[in-house]
This record gives structure tokens, sequence and C-alpha cells, in this order.
């Protein structure tokens, strides 16, 4: 905290020469396109449903070295832009997409869609969309992450590295008011949540999970849920990882034991080590800027900001080091840390020109702290030279500032 705070007495020293320093601007990391020209839809169209500037051209990208859609016309994962990120949520056209194995965006008219539930309880039920709407709802924000979300050496920018998650602000019914309604027997002890495409996403979650914060939600950031996030209907099963996420939610069914689904195959792990590491998200931390692929104009006055979240609740702190991770100082949070969404961090540099290594480390409400990759080799006896983080990967993310100012992700 002291040296945040001696941080911001040199940044108020500094002023004049952040002015300067502005006009040098930062250049733009990967994944930006040209600016399209003036007026590329009609004005009625823009009165009728806005569009951002064409000044600002982030983008999503797919998963590197694949193409989205690929040759059969099937969507891969697309990645959100982190390194344009301000604040803590994705916009949802910027939100990454995790359609995996494959499937197609089903095109779900919310008239003719219906989600059920039925199994172990004494009253199945059956609901169109326009009923659930009647129905007590909240707004929660909170992140989702892919447990494809793992660094690698070959990754040159953020969005390469960490753009599988993405944080919205979601609106729908308590899963426990809809199952308590159902009236769940005593011998239940899971669901199973599956949704409508052909390859359908189902996923067995526990049935303690289900009755504590799970949503079925309808409103993603203050509108429909996009098609690609599951329209009309997704679940959200706060803190676990993507694929228990289930998009154009369907069915639920009350059960009393693990189902085996075609989502399990090659994601549920032998090694009860490494299942246990996975489902619920640990803690984890970003630096978005500056990040890989971006150039500092010169020595000075930087803002190091970033993202950290966890599955285990509210992120308590964040700390930064400037220097390799010898030495660590804790960054502020910006704004609101909530259960279970990504919370902003900031910290005040001075960079002195010289090569350096950045990185940012969190610890989340249950006291647990983001490990290094040199942590998770040893914990699970693997060579830490091309190490392929088994599970969930939340290693501390560390980014190489050459002295000529260009940022570099220090794996590779
Ligand atoms: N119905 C359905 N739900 C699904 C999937 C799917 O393919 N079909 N993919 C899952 C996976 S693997 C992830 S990571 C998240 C991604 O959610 P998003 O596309 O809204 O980012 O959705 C999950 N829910
Ligand atoms: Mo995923």
């Amino acid at each position: 905290m002291d040296s945040n705070r001696s941080g911001r007495r040199r940044f108020l020293q500094q002023g004049a020469a952040l002015v300067g320093l502005a006009a040098g601007g930062v250049r733009p990391a990967s994944g930006q396109t040209p600016v399209p020209e003036a007026h590329p839809k009609d004005i009625k169209e823009l009165i009728a449903y806005g569009d951002r500037s064409r000044f600002v051209t982030s983008i999503r990208v797919p998963t590197a070295g694949r193409t989205s859609p690929d040759a059969f016309g099937l969507t891969f994962h697309v990645l959100t832009p982190l390194q344009d990120s301000v604040g803590i949520i994705t916009p949802s056209s910027l939100h990454y997409v995790g359609t995996h194995r494959g499937s197609y965006v089903p095109d779900i008219d919310p008239r003719e869609h219906r989600f059920m539930i039925h199994g172990m309880v004494d009253r199945p039920l059956t609901f169109t969309v326009e009923e659930l709407k009647r129905l007590p709802y909240v707004s929660r924000i909170h992140f989702l992450e892919c447990i494809g979300n793992r660094a690698n050496p070959t990754h040159k920018t953020v969005q390469e590295t960490h753009g599988m998650t993405s944080c919205a602000e979601w609106t729908g019914v308590p899963l426990s008011l809809l199952l308590k309604e159902a009236g769940v027997q005593n011998a239940a002890s899971w669901i199973v949540a599956e949704g409508a495409e052909e390859v359908k996403g189902a996923s067995s979650i526990p049935l303690a999970k289900a009755m504590d914060d799970c949503l079925v939600c309808y409103g993603q950031n203050g509108e429909a849920v996009r098609p690609q996030q599951g329209f009309p209907l997704r679940l959200i099963v706060p803190g676990f990882e993507g694929i228990y996420q289930t998009k154009y939610l369907r069915r639920i069914k009350v059960v009393d034991r693990y189902y085996m689904t075609y989502n399990d195959y090659g994601h549920i792990q032998p090694d009860p080590k490494v299942t246990a590491l996975t489902v619920q998200i640990g803690p984890k931390s970003v630096i978005t800027f500056p990040s890989g692929g971006q150039q500092l104009p010169g020595r000075g006055f930087y803002e190091i900001t970033g993202l950290a979240w966890s599955g285990g609740g509210a992120v308590r702190k964040v700390e930064v080091s400037t220097d390799g991770g010898r030495s660590w100082k804790d960054a502020e949070i910006r704004g609101t840390a909530y259960r279970m969404a990504h919370t902003r961090f900031g910290f005040h540099w001075n960079w002195d020109g010289k090569e350096c290594v950045l990185q940012s480390r969190c610890t989340d409400e249950l006291g647990t702290v983001q490990p290094t990759r040199a942590q998770v080799a040893k914990f699970f006896n693997l060579p830490l030279d091309k190490l392929r983080v088994p599970g969930a990967d939340n290693t501390v993310q560390p980014w190489r500032v050459d002295s000529d100012g260009s940022v570099h992700n220090a794996l590779s």
C-alpha cells in the first residue's frame, strides 16, 4: 500500500511528463481491423439499434491456429479481446463463444421453446420463456471461462492466452425457486442440464450447487441473451467451468447419481488430482495492459491494469510484480469485487526503460492464492519446460517488456 501511495505522489509530480507521453500513444495489439469507411449502415438502422464508433475496431478472433467458421461452416471457440477491455463487463458482441465440438448456433424461436424440469421431482414442470419471465428474477455479474483457456508459449497476445473468459450481467430466475416448485425428492443428489442443439450440451451438476446460486437466464447485459450465448435460455452456474453453463437450456433432469454424457468425453480426467482442480475455477488473474503485442512508447509512468476472478467467491487481493516475481506489491481493486465475477485492478508503475517481467497474482475470499507455473509443475511432478498444465490452468502469466518497449509473452 505504501509503495502505491508514493506511486501516486510520483504520478502527480510527473503530470507534465504525462501529457507528453499521451501524445506518443500505445500501439494496438493484434486482432484489430483497419478503420472501416464512414456510414457503413443506414442511419435508420443506427437509430433503431446503435453501433460503436467506426474508429473502435477491437474484435474477437478464433483460437490460435483455427479458423471460425471452419471449412464445414462450424463455429469454433472465438476469443474476447481482453487487451482492449475496460471495467469488468464484456460487451455481448465481444463475449467469447465456446461452441465446443463444432455445433451450429441454433436459431430458436422463443415462442416454440420449452424448458422442462423432471426426474426425481414430485411435480414435473414445463415452462415457456414468457412463463419464466413472470417469475421473480435476479441480475448478477458473473464471469464464464472455458477449461481450454490455458496460456502456452506460442500465444502472443492476452486475447490468445486468456480470451476464453468473459463477464456479463446475467438476468434470470434462481434455479432453486424452480426446483422447490417442482418438489425435489429426498434421494436426489445431482441434476443433468441439457441444451437443445444437435450435439447436446449436457452436464451433471451437484444438487447442492443447483440449489445454491444457479440461474436460468434470459437476460445478458440488459437485453436478451445473445444466440451465441444460448438464446432464449441458458443456465449460469457461477464459478464453475464453462462446460456447465448450458446454453439453449431445454431440460433439467433431477437424478441420484452423476450421469456420464457426451460432455464428459475427453473432459473428465482419470487422475483424481487433476479432476479435483477442475469444475470450480481457481483464483486467476492477468495483466491486460501492458500485455503481449503492445508497445510502450518510452520510459515513465504507466497504469498497469488487468482482471482477476475466482470460482471460489470474491477476489480479496491482487498483487503485482514488476521484477519477475522477486517482490510483490498490492494492486488496487477498481470498483466492486463481486463474487464469481471479473474484478478490475490497477497498479501505478514507473518504467525505468530496462527489460523487466510483469506479473499479477490474486487471492480469493477462501484465501486460495493463484499459483505460478513452477508451483504447478512441482505439484504434478512435471518438468517446467514446455509444461502443459493438467486440468484448469490458473497459473500466473508473465509479460516481458523489452528495453525498446515491446511487450512479449515471457513463456515463449
Ligand atoms: N448447449 C450447449 N451449451 C454449452 C456448450 C455447447 O456446446 N452447447 N458449450 C459449453 C462450453 S464448453 C463453454 S466454455 C460455454 C461457453 O459459453 P459462451 O459461448 O456463452 O461463452 O458454454 C457451454 N455450454
Ligand atoms: Mo468450454
